[in-house]
């Protein structure tokens, strides 16, 4: 039985789209995928870092929760992770955000990911894949970061083809 995962993935070193296009393609080994559009979006914490890219993965996998962010810290390592400081720039940033309706509170993981329902580069995507999710009773449409959305779509569809 394989539960249904939103991931999200943001970059801001390097280069960001092939980064990001590289994940999907080992996301892609852990289960079925869909992949949101890819957009770009202005840092959130410090000001002085370069925009980030961002998109969300929609996976359906049969890994256990931690056995899955065990996964997502390999593949964040792969790609040579760098973070230089707190909500300060990297290289690949995975954040598991969902894990079907589960909450969990361990020591390692969060779920939902806090800040979720604060984040349009998190709710847009996870908007276009499943246009009647409800995170923790909240109808995405409504929430304020969706009304007063910052996001600029880069690629609609095929940008993972690298
Ligand atoms: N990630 C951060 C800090 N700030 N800002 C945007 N726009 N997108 C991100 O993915 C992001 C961020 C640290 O994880
Ligand atoms: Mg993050
Ligand atoms: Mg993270």
């Amino acid at each position: 039985m394989s539960i249904r995962s939103y991931i999200g993935l943001g970059s801001n070193l390097g280069d960001s789209r092939q980064i990001l296009a590289e994940a999907v393609a080992k996301l892609a080994t852990l289960g079925s995928v869909q992949v949101s559009k890819l957009y770009q979006s202005p840092p959130m914490g410090p000001q002085d870092q370069p925009h980030y890219f961002n998109a969300v993965v929609q996976l359906d996998t049969t890994l256990p929760a931690l056995d899955l962010l065990d996964q997502l810290q390999r593949f964040e390592q792969e790609a040579g992770r760098v973070r230089l400081r707190h909500w300060g720039e990297r290289t690949l940033d995975l954040d598991l955000l969902l894990y079907g309706d589960e909450q969990i509170q361990h020591e390692r993981l969060t779920v939902p990911h806090v800040g979720i329902l604060q984040r349009d580069f998190v709710l847009i995507p996870l908007l276009e894949l499943n246009p009647g999710l409800q995170i923790q009773g909240h109808t995405l449409q409504n929430l304020a970061p969706v009304q007063h959305s910052t996001l600029q779509v880069i690629a609609e569809q095929d940008w993972t083809d690298c």
